[in-house]
């Protein structure tokens, strides 16, 4: 049983290593406040094993939107939450 217990607990650790945000490039096209939505031109996103795009993502806090405007270049981090592919961290790039 403890061999079973430590199996699961490397299983759980590896599976959250690779499900890791990683930093994207991104370009605000479009946001839309009222839905918690922003739109996204961005570069391939590992962590998704996405391709570059422009798409339209959530965002997990609704006031991530007040830091960033339309034309924006910025650095994200996209992950599945709920299902749904979710702006986890967004900053303006420098
Ligand atoms: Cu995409």
């Amino acid at each position: 049983m403890r061999g079973f217990v430590t199996a699961l607990a490397i299983t759980a650790f590896s599976t959250a290593a690779l499900a890791q945000a990683v930093p994207v490039d991104g370009q605000v096209t479009k946001i839309n406040e009222a839905q918690g939505k922003i739109t996204l031109k961005h570069g391939p996103i590992k962590n998704l094993d996405m391709e570059g795009m422009t798409m339209v993502f959530v965002v997990a806090d609704p006031s991530m939107l007040n830091a960033v405007k339309v034309g924006d270049k910025v650095k994200f981090e996209a992950d599945r939450v709920n299902g749904r592919i979710t702006v986890t961290k967004i900053e303006k790039a420098t």
